[in-house]
């Protein structure tokens, strides 16, 4: 919907660190390596950030930085894991594409935030 710059920047739902892992590529199994990640859900897409804390600040001002991959929610699946990993409040989400993600954090209530809210986006997706 049109916003305060009467363009189509979209929403900002959510952001913040979480521990993630990619799992598979393309229906690829890979091996894991976890690592802090600031995510950014904005729109159709979640996005992956490296910890601010290994970066240098100027890199951090907003709208200056890269992510280092983009997940398009349309069609994704998600689910709880903790099937899928020794840590505790895991939950994966899977790509139309094949790519899979574990998200994780120690604090149970932040990352159920996360699991509704990028449900409620995939929901929305599913009904366009
Ligand atoms: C993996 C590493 C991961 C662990 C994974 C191990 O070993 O310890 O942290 O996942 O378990 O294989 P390596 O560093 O040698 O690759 P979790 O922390 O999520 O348990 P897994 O193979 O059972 O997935």
């Amino acid at each position: 919907s049109p916003d305060s710059d009467g363009g189509m920047t979209p929403e900002l739902e959510k952001a913040g660190l979480l521990n993630k892992t990619k799992i598979a590529e393309g229906g690829r199994k890979l091996r894991k390596n976890w690592n802090l990640s600031w995510v950014v859900l904005v729109g159709n897409s979640l996005m992956f950030f490296k910890d601010p804390k290994t970066q240098s600040p100027e890199i951090w001002k907003p709208g200056n930085s890269c992510p280092e991959s983009s997940v398009d929610l349309r069609g994704a699946k998600l689910n709880w894991a903790n099937d899928l990993s020794s840590r505790k409040n895991v939950f994966k989400l899977r790509t139309v594409t094949g790519n899979e993600f574990l998200l994780q954090s120690e604090t149970v209530s932040l990352i159920s935030e996360w699991y509704t809210t990028i449900q409620k986006v995939i929901d929305k997706l599913d009904k366009d």
